[in-house]
C-alpha cells in the first residue's frame, strides 16, 4: 500500500487506526490467555477455587471494554465515511477550500472496453488516459454504456460502480506528481483484461499545456461519433488511443439518456469466437477512419 492521494491517504489512516484499536484488544487477550494457562496449570501458582461463580470487576471489564471499543470504532467509522464519501468527500472539500478556485470536472464513460475521459470545461476528451493537475481537486461523474464496471485507481481513490444509464460520482486530489494505474475491478467481458488507463498527475503548468495540445487535435467527438466509438473494442497492443480536440457540449448527459432509452452496442459473435482474427480486423477498421 502506497497511497498517493488525499482519499487513499485518508482511507489508509483510518485503516491503520482501526487495526491499532483491534490490536489493543487482541494483544492483551492473547497474552492473558497464555498467562492463565501457565498460572492455573496443574502445579501452577494460581489458587484452585472450584466454588467461584461471579465477579463484578470481571463483569465490568467484559462489558465495559467492548462497549467503549464499539463506541470509538463507530465514531471513527462515521467520520471516515464522511471524509471519503465519493459523492461529497469531506477531505476533498477541505482541500478545495485551501486550493481555492474551481475543481477540475471530468466525465468518465466506460465502454466495452475502454475508458473515455471528457473534460467538459476544456471541451476535450481522451481515451484510457487521465491527466490531472497536482493539488487541484478533481470531481468525476461516471457512467457506463453496457454493463457495470468498477472505477478504481488504487493509489489515489477507491472503487466506485459505473452503471449503464446511471450516474455515479467520485473525487480525488493528489499532491504527488506521478503515473498511476487505473482499471475496472468488475468483470465486464472479453476485453476487461486490457481495460486499463494511466492516471498522470502533473504540475498545473504541464496540465494547461497538455490541454492546449489536445485542443489542437482535429478529431471532434459528437454523439454520432460516440456511437461509433462505443462499439466493442479491445485496445490490445495499441500505442495510442483516440484524443478529441473538440467535444459536443453535454455529451455525458446525452450518452446517459441514450442508454436509459435502451441504446446498446452489441458484442459481435466473431469477437468472442476468434479473437485474434477480430483484433486484426479491428486495426483495419481503425485505418478506415473508425475510432
Ligand atoms: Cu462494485
Amino acid at each position: 500500500m502506497d497511497p498517493q492521494g488525499l482519499i487513499a491517504k485518508t482511507s489508509y489512516h483510518y485503516f491503520l487506526l482501526d487495526v491499532g484499536i483491534m490490536l489493543l484488544i487482541v494483544v492483551p487477550t492473547a497474552a492473558l490467555a497464555i498467562w492463565a494457562m501457565i498460572r492455573y496449570r496443574k502445579g501452577g501458582k494460581g489458587t484452585y477455587q472450584p466454588k467461584w461463580a461471579h465477579s463484578w470487576t470481571i463483569e465490568a471489564i467484559v462489558w465495559g471494554i467492548p462497549l467503549i471499543t464499539v463506541g470509538v470504532l463507530s465514531y471513527l467509522s462515521v467520520k471516515a465515511i464522511y471524509a471519503v464519501n465519493p459523492y461529497n468527500p469531506g477531505a476533498i472539500s477541505q482541500a478545495q477550500k485551501k486550493a481555492g478556485g474551481d475543481p477540475l470536472e471530468v466525465d468518465v464513460i466506460a465502454t466495452d472496453w475502454r475508458w473515455l475521459f471528457i473534460y467538459p470545461k476544456q471541451h476535450i476528451a481522451t481515451t484510457n488516459e487521465l491527466v490531472v493537475p497536482k493539488g487541484i481537486p478533481v470531481r468525476f461523474r461516471l457512467t457506463s454504456t453496457s454493463v457495470v464496471n468498477d472505477f478504481i485507481i488504487p493509489q489515489l481513490v477507491g472503487m466506485i460502480d459505473v452503471m449503464p444509464g446511471m450516474r455515479t460520482k467520485q473525487a480525488l486530489v493528489s499532491d504527488h506528481i506521478g503515473s498511476y494505474v487505473g482499471f475496472s475491478a468488475d468483470y465486464s467481458g472479453a476485453g476487461l483484461s486490457w481495460m486499463h488507463f494511466t492516471t498522470k498527475v502533473v504540475s498545473k503548468h504541464q496540465f494547461s499545456s497538455w490541454v492546449s495540445t489536445i485542443q489542437t487535435d482535429p478529431q471532434k467527438l459528437t454523439l454520432n461519433g460516440f456511437n461509433r466509438f462505443a462499439r466493442p473494442y479491445i485496445p490490445v497492443g495499441e500505442k495510442s488511443q483516440p484524443k478529441f480536440g473538440e467535444v459536443q457540449q453535454g455529451l455525458f448527459d446525452l450518452v446517459v439518456n441514450e442508454v436509459m432509452k435502451g441504446k446498446t452496442w452489441k458484442t459481435p459473435m466473431d469477437m468472442t469466437e476468434n479473437m485474434v482474427a477480430y483484433l486484426n480486423n479491428q486495426n483495419e477498421l481503425q485505418k478506415e477512419g473508425y475510432y
